[in-house]
C-alpha cells in the first residue's frame, strides 16, 4: 500500500525542476490533517466543542473546532519555510507569515479549515479544504493581496480532507485526483482510491430544499426535472444533502451527482466561498472528469476582487452540470 509520502515524492521526481517545496508543503498539510483528525475523533470527549464565543468576518459563529483547526493548519504551513501566508474562512484578513517567510515563501495557502463545522456536534462528518498558488509578487518583497486573488485556473494544487467513517484527504496538482485513506493504527494516509473520475452515470441531486421557494427559477425547474418519471435518463434523481459540503461533494464524486448552492434570498451571490470552497472542489471536478461553475460561467475562469466573495456553485458531473445550466438558461429573470 502507498502512502501519501511515497505518493509525494514520486510525483515530485517526475518533474525535473521540483524543488521539493510544494511536496513540503502538501507534508505540512498531511500534518494538520492528522492533528484535526486526533481532536476531531475526541470531539465528544474534550471541551472542544461548541461554540468560541467568537464569529469570524462572515458573522458566522465560529466553533472551537473551527479555530483549533485553523491554528493547527497555520502553525503546520509556517512551520515549512515555503509558505508567504495564508487565508482563511477563520481569519478577517490576510495572515503575512514571519520574518523572511513573507518575502521568500514561494506559495500561498487559502483554506477553509473546518467546513461544515456546525455538524461537528451531531457527529456528520466535516472537511478541510485548500488551495494553493504560486505568489505573484516577485521573491523578496512582502506578499500582498493580489498574490490570492488569483483565477482558481492558476492553483498549483487543491484538495480536501473529509472526516468521516474514515478519514481521507482527497487532491490534485493538475494531473488527476488521487484519495488517500488514514490508518490511525500506524499514523499514515495511504492509497485507496488511485485517479478518480466521476462515475458515467449517476443520479443524486444535492441541495438545501427548505430555501426552494427563494431559488432562481432555473433551479426550481431542475429541481422538477430531478424528480419526474423517466427511465431513459434514470429519474427521478436521489435527493442527498448532508449539509457539509465536502460530505456531499464525495460522495456525488464517486457514486456520480450534482451539488448546487444557488443564490438565495439570504445569500444572494450564493453562500459558498469562491476562493477557498469553490475553486479548489472546481479544481478537483475537472480533474475528475467533472464540471463546475456559477450557473452560467465556468467557476475557475471567475476573476476574483474581494478575499470573502461569495459564488453560486453548481459542481458534479457533467452531464448533470450541463442539464441544470440549460434550465438556468432558459430562465433568465
Ligand atoms: P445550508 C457549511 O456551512 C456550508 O458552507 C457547506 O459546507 C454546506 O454545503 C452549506 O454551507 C450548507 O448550507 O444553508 O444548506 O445549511
Amino acid at each position: 500500500m502507498k502512502t501519501l509520502g511515497e505518493f509525494i515524492i514520486e510525483k515530485q521526481h517526475q518533474f525535473p525542476h521540483a524543488t521539493g517545496e510544494l511536496t513540503a508543503l502538501l507534508s505540512a498539510i498531511k500534518l494538520g490533517a492528522k492533528i484535526i483528525n486526533r481532536d476531531i475523533n475526541k470531539a465528544g470527549l474534550i471541551d472542544i466543542l461548541g461554540e468560541s464565543g467568537q464569529s469570524n468576518i462572515q458573522g458566522e459563529k465560529q466553533m472551537k473546532l473551527d479555530a483549533f483547526a485553523n491554528e493547527a493548519l497555520k502553525a503546520a504551513l509556517e512551520a515549512r519555510g515555503v509558505v508567504a501566508g495564508i487565508a482563511s474562512e477563520e481569519e478577517d484578513h490576510l495572515v503575512i507569515f514571519g520574518k523572511d517567510k513573507a518575502t521568500h515563501g514561494k506559495y500561498v495557502v487559502l483554506m477553509d479549515p473546518l467546513d461544515g463545522s456546525s455538524n461537528i456536534d451531531v457527529n456528520v462528518s466535516v472537511g478541510t479544504i485548500f488551495s494553493i498558488y504560486h505568489r505573484i509578487t516577485p521573491i523578496g518583497t512582502p506578499i500582498t493581496e493580489e498574490d490570492f486573488l488569483q483565477s482558481g485556473h492558476k492553483q498549483v494544487a487543491a484538495g480536501y480532507i473529509i472526516y468521516g467513517s474514515s478519514t481521507m484527504l482527497v487532491y490534485t496538482t493538475g494531473c488527476g485526483v488521487n484519495a488517500f485513506t488514514y490508518d490511525p493504527s500506524i499514523g499514515v494516509f495511504c492509497l485507496s482510491h488511485e485517479n478518480v473520475q466521476f462515475p458515467s452515470t449517476g443520479n443524486m441531486y444535492s441541495i438545501n430544499e427548505g430555501y426552494y421557494s427563494k431559488f432562481p427559477l432555473g433551479v426550481k425547474k431542475y429541481i422538477k426535472y430531478c424528480q419526474e418519471e423517466d427511465d431513459a435518463t434514470n429519474r427521478p434523481y436521489t435527493s442527498r444533502y448532508i449539509g457539509s459540503l465536502v460530505s456531499d461533494f464525495h460522495r456525488n464524486l464517486l457514486k456520480g451527482g450534482i451539488y448546487i448552492y444557488p443564490s438565495t434570498a439570504q445569500y444572494p451571490m450564493g453562500k459558498l466561498r469562491l476562493l477557498y470552497e469553490a475553486n479548489p472542489i472546481a479544481l478537483l471536478a475537472e480533474q475528475a472528469g467533472g464540471k463546475a461553475s456559477n450557473g452560467t460561467k465556468r467557476i475557475l475562469d471567475i476573476e476574483p476582487r474581494k478575499l470573502h466573495e461569495r459564488t453560486p456553485l453548481f459542481v458534479g458531473m457533467e452531464s448533470m452540470v450541463n442539464d441544470a445550466e440549460k434550465f438556468m438558461a432558459e430562465s433568465i429573470e
